[in-house]
């Protein structure tokens, strides 16, 4: 190890905080500076990276999870030469830079995931770290490991206070996931002061009852945190989690430890104070020194190196093994389907629960697609997810498809995030539509960072039934279709079931929600022949009135057979029935694809069960809404559609205006 070249980069890292967070007169200074040799180690002596190539497949994995400590990463990123100039840490936090206030996927080169949620990136990890021991357990053979990495996190009190963290850290624990390494920033300072007002137990002797090595040492110890890297780095069935002590914002002249530096620029004096004390110019600006810039350059060429090495026993594994060479590569293309070849047929007039459907299509597409993996929150019967012959993944067994998150379904949704940042594979999780609530945070992050997640919620209306209230969704069609990029998708029968899944696996620049019901549905005929095609637009015509109708009944789910049935109480010559499987992607389908589908003029009656949230895009003043604004009922499904005044009869007396 170069000492003098740490220490260098750690001066440098503290100057380049401290000046960008004064400049954008916002950010956190206080954990950048305190974790400044601890980054300086991590980037320049621990991690198997070449900045020169931030995609190297088999690069180590590093997660800043505590987030708001940015600048710690950026000035890393600078230092370390990943596509990051000086002059856009000048522009730290400012619009369009890629530099902005917390780490952002897919803006700024060498940044893994999105972090500054806490809790989410430390969890992510778990996800990149599992994702990392299936791909090793596919391709590695006895004379070549190709895939053979480590993912490093640097978490604060913040990431292992958060209950997410303790759900995927629980099960990475269970799973034995020897490659994921988590340096603790135990500053015991928060936003409001000292851990000691919410935060005093033991994390080493909780981290130890989840089956992880635990280790600790001082943050200014170099020679301690390599020794304990090293401990890590040894030890293959268990996920390590090093303690650092450190101190918060530490070298500020007067601040060092202050819970002010946690998120407030230290002011000008402060600043010049704090360089002088270093032996940096007072008046410097971005001060980088010389030392640490040749440490850097020395390094590169080794990163580099290391690379080229890799790469030739990548070279030598693809010629010995050509068909698993061919494999690899088909793993890290997203799948093309035929709309034209359906996974799996149905026949119009036969009936099972689109979650059944979806079972069935899922595990077909399983049988084409080997690196499709996922599972479920413990509901795995339920939600009818499980790839059959797929083997669980286990300790044991690393090479298994069929993921047990436990009853985790946040943890769930952040591991999910880290296995598609990882790259390799296609992933999917599941559980009751009620739940998604439970797994928010991760799925609002999918669809900022883009990923192609999928998300299988069943059980997805009133229709559940006995269970009640608690298990009867009613708000959360409505709160999904809220997030941004986030595709909800809610087939009404098998066949479009099918359609939805293979939407899902083609997507690859955001998550999928695919809601599925509990109950038996008919599969239906459908008006337009070419529907297959069409419901990509988010909605089609699934039947027609004679001539230009007097009702078009919009319905999505389980709703639309009940639309079917209305509409023949209402006289089928009359009415047509729009089944929208996705609002979001029929409302960018264009105004003539809608008018086609909508004609002006014509009264609409928007139904579902759920609440009547958003269908207002779609229903004026004029035209009506069939939805349940109120929570559920226990009781036998049908007894609670028809508390619900949710019968074919019920709604076709309201449509009539008699209801
Ligand atoms: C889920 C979530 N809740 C709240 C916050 C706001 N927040 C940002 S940092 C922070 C305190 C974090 O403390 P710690 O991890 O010890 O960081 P340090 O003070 O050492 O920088 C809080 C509450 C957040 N970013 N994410």
């Amino acid at each position: 190890m170069n000492q003098k070249g740490i220490n260098a980069a750690a001066v440098a890292v503290r100057t380049l905080t401290m000046d960008a967070v004064q400049k954008a007169n916002s950010g956190h200074p206080g954990m950048p500076l305190g974790c400044a040799e601890l980054g300086s180690l991590i980037f320049g002596e621990i991690l198997r990276h070449n900045p020169a190539d931030p995609g190297w497949a088999n690069r180590d994995r590093f997660v800043l999870s505590a987030g708001h400590g940015s600048m710690l990463l950026y000035a890393l990123l600078h230092l370390s030469g990943y596509d990051l100039s000086l002059e856009e840490l000048m522009d730290f936090r400012q619009l369009g830079s890629r530099t902005p206030g917390h780490p952002e996927y897919g803006i700024t080169p060498g940044v893994e995931t999105t972090t500054g949620p806490l809790g989410q990136g430390i969890s992510n990890a778990v996800g990149l770290a599992m994702a990392e021991r299936m791909l090793a357990a596919r391709f590695n053979t006895a004379k070549h490991a190709v895939v053979d990495h480590r993912t490093y996190v640097l978490a604060g009190d913040g990431d292992l206070m958060e209950g997410v963290s303790s759900e995927a850290c629980s099960l990475a624990g269970h799973l034995g996931l020897g490659k994921l390494i988590v340096f603790y920033d135990s500053n015991r300072i928060t936003i409001e002061g000292s851990t000691n007002l919410a935060f005093s137990e033991d994390v080493l002797a909780r981290f130890a009852a989840y089956n992880w090595q635990t280790l600790s040492a001082d943050a200014y110890d170099l020679q301690g945190i390599m020794a304990c890297t090293e401990e890590a780095v040894k030890e293959s069935k268990r996920p390590t989690l090093i303690l650092l002590k450190s101190e918060i914002a530490r070298g500020a002249a007067t601040m060092a430890g202050s819970h002010k530096t946690h998120g407030a620029p230290l002011g000008e004096e402060e600043v010049r104070r704090t360089k002088e004390a270093m032996g940096v110019p007072g008046d410097s600006s971005f001060y980088i020194p010389e030392e640490a810039k040749e440490y850097f350059a020395a390094r590169r060429k080794q990163w580099a190196e290391n690379q080229a090495q890799w790469q030739r026993l990548f070279t030598d594994w693809g010629k010995e093994n050509p068909d698993l060479l061919a494999e690899y590569e088909r793993w890290f293309t997203a799948p093309k389907l035929d709309p034209d070849k359906p996974l799996v047929k149905y026949e119009a007039g036969s009936g099972l629960a689109t979650r059944q459907a979806g079972g069935q299509v899922l595990n077909a597409l399983a049988a084409r697609f080997p690196n499709l993996v996922g599972g479920s929150a413990d509901l795995g019967p339920s939600n009818a997810t499980e790839i059959k012959a797929g083997g669980s993944f286990q300790k044991g067994t690393p090479a298994g498809r069929n993921l047990h998150f436990g009853v985790r379904e946040h943890g769930m949704g952040a591991i999910l995030n880290g296995l598609a940042l990882h790259g390799g594979l296609k992933v999917f999780g599941a559980t009751f539509l009620v739940f998604s609530d439970y797994m928010r945070p991760a799925i609002r992050l999918a669809a900022l960072m883009k990923l192609p997640v999928v998300y299988v919620f069943t059980h997805d209306s009133v229709f559940v039934g006995e269970d009640g209230p608690t298990h009867q969704p009613i708000e959360q069609l409505a709160a999904l279709r809220v997030i941004p990029n986030l595709w909800v998708l809610r087939p009404g029968d098998a066949e479009e079931t099918e359609a939805a899944w293979r939407l899902a696996a083609e997507r690859t620049d955001g998550p999928v929600a695919l809601v599925l019901s509990r109950q038996a549905l008919p599969v239906y005929a459908k008006h337009d022949e070419d529907w297959r095609r069409s419901i990509a637009r988010g909605a089609y015509l699934a039947a027609d009135s004679q001539s230009v109708p007097e009702t078009v009944l919009l319905a999505t789910g389980s709703e639309v057979s009940l639309a079917l049935e209305v509409r023949e109480l209402l006289g089928a010559e009359k009415v047509r029935v729009v089944s929208v499987l996705s609002r979001e992607l029929f409302m960018t389908a264009g105004e003539d694809y809608r008018a086609n589908l909508l004609p002006p003029g014509v009264r609409r009656v928007a139904l579902e069960a759920g609440v009547a949230f958003g269908w207002h895009e779609f229903c004026g003043p004029d035209d009506m809404i069939v939805s349940i604004d109120r929570f559920g009922e226990s009781g036998p499904p049908l007894r609670v559609a028809a508390a619900l005044n949710l019968s074919a009869e019920a709604i076709a007396a309201r449509v009539r205006g008699n209801g």
